[in-house]
């Protein structure tokens, strides 16, 4: 797990020099809508790195997947809870700043979304969300005992280490009826050494309340890349050997 702040500004999209990068993501007063093949568009004298990233939302169902996904993109939440019938994937940018070096990137992750119903009825479908996932974000309500007590088995099913793992429990809005405890979320959190997130309540400015999700998305991300990276670029003592 990376401490939060350590590898991104984690408040960077309140200081004023990130204006010039959040305005591409946003329109009029929420944030713009980026369909598979659209992308901010900087001024040509500056340039700045994408890095994509397909990142999976697991959960039962009416846990929040969809909201979630809309929340993150900066659209209209549900009101009310339509299964979602197939796979629905959302584009959403982030601009963050490194805090080695100070360079800018746009975070592009394609998240990836899938009614629990339609993975249970036909096969191909979790393959096909879980192939080349970068995260997947496991989603639980504070309102659903059951959806904390799956957490485990969830996890379970994610075993490959370079896959970066964030928890995200849902409705903490919805406080009066809570049914899992800060004792129950801490004490899985150093059970399992992953980040636990919390979320609800309506979509402020677009920006705020997706901030602490995409920030913690993007630092994981990142440093898993590095980390991968380093691991296949360095040659290792067998190669040195090899090559002499
Ligand atoms: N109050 C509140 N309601 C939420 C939240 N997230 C989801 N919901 C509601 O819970 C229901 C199920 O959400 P949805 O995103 O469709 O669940 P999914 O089946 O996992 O995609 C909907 O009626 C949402 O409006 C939240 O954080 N707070
Ligand atoms: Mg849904």
């Amino acid at each position: 797990m990376v401490p939060p702040g350590s590898v991104i500004i984690s408040d960077w999209h309140l200081c004023k020099e990130s204006k010039e990068f959040f305005q591409k993501i946003l329109h009029k007063k929420g944030r713009k809508k980026f369909g598979l093949l659209e992308s901010p568009v900087m001024p040509p004298h500056v340039s700045v790195d994408t890095v994509h990233y397909k990142v999976f939302l697991s959960g039962k169902s009416g846990v929040g997947k969809t909201t979630l996904a809309a929340r993150l993109a900066g659209l209209n939440l549900p009101s009310m809870h339509h299964e979602t019938t197939g796979i629905e994937t959302t584009v959403v940018y982030w601009p963050v700043k490194l805090r080695d070096g100070g360079r800018v990137l746009f975070i592009r992750l394609q998240l990836w979304d899938c009614g629990e119903n339609a993975l249970r009825r036909f096969d191909h479908l979790l393959p096909s969300c879980r192939e080349q996932a970068d995260a997947v974000l496991f989603l639980f309500s504070f309102i659903d005992r059951t959806s904390f007590d799956d957490l485990s088995n969830q996890t379970a099913k994610w075993s490959d280490p370079s896959v970066v793992k964030v928890v995200i429990g849902t409705k903490f809005d919805l406080f009066m009826h809570c049914d899992v405890s800060e004792r129950d979320v801490k004490e899985f959190q150093e059970r399992w050494n992953l980040p636990v997130l919390r979320t609800g309540g309506e979509v402020s400015d677009g920006l705020a309340d997706a901030a602490p999700i995409l920030n913690c998305l993007a630092e994981n991300l990142w440093h898993q890349d590095c980390l991968m990276s380093a691991t296949t670029f360095q040659p290792s003592q067998q190669d040195c050997v090899t090559v002499l």
